[in-house]
């Protein structure tokens, strides 16, 4: 299956999700809107604004797969978490990381919005200890790993000195996100021009009197 990613082409934001965990599974895919003219951006506008779609996207990130157009960054990794073996198989297991995804939406939120996300941060801590502390669910990587990779990332760059001291409160947090940034395939894409680089037009943006 050749997957469509639809995103904004400039920026990591939430499309990096989708595009992380495609990467690590060594997913044939295409970044859509970074295609060159008609085939890039229009592209993906195109389907925002077919009035004529049954299930329209409300707003990118969105993946084709085969028939399916499906929107929202959690139910898009949900839908991959399964056939990219990125996620428990067990029912219970499916369930948990799907919630803690939501919850990582709910912290990106947070983060658009600059208003400071301690609390949030110290409950993913919490849950990843109280898993054993090497994965935030079972007991190899899924997409949740991954997630929480990107918001390091992106906290370091939003907040690059407040980072440093916090991030002693979340040790787990920070072995986690090197032990993703080791792993072959995601090492390959972040060392690539398809990584994308952070700026201050995607959802971390670096603000020097917000990063006291
Ligand atoms: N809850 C949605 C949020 C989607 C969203 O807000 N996407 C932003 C980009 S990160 C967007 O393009 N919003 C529509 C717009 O600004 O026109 C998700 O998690 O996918």
């Amino acid at each position: 299956m050749r997957y469509e990613l639809y995103y904004w082409p400039s920026i990591q934001g939430r499309g990096e999700f989708v595009r992380l965990a495609l990467e690590e599974a060594g997913a044939d895919y295409v970044d859509i809107a970074r295609r060159p003219g008609k085939r890039g951006v229009p592209a993906m506008m195109k389907i925002l604004e077919d009035k004529r779609m049954a299930r329209p996207p409300y707003a990118p990130p969105f993946l084709k797969a085969g028939p399916l157009v499906i929107a929202q960054t959690a139910n898009i990794l949900m839908y991959l978490g399964q056939r990219l073996n990125l996620a428990p198989r067990d029912e219970a297991g499916k369930i948990w990381a799907h919630q803690l995804q939501l919850t990582v939406t709910d912290l990106v939120v947070h983060i658009h919005d600059t208003h400071h996300p301690v609390s949030g941060w110290l409950y993913f801590e919490r849950v990843l200890q109280n898993n054993g502390g090497t994965h935030m669910v079972g007991r190899r990587i899924s997409y949740v790993d991954l997630s929480m990779f990107e918001i390091v990332e992106g906290l370091r760059y939003a907040f690059p000195k407040r980072m440093k001291r916090f991030e002693k409160k979340v040790p787990g947090l920070v072995a986690l996100r090197d032990r993703v940034a080791k792993r072959p395939r995601l090492a390959a894409y972040l060392a690539s021009k398809r990584r994308i680089p952070f700026s201050q037009w995607g959802i971390y943006r670096y603000f020097k009197e917000l990063d006291a």
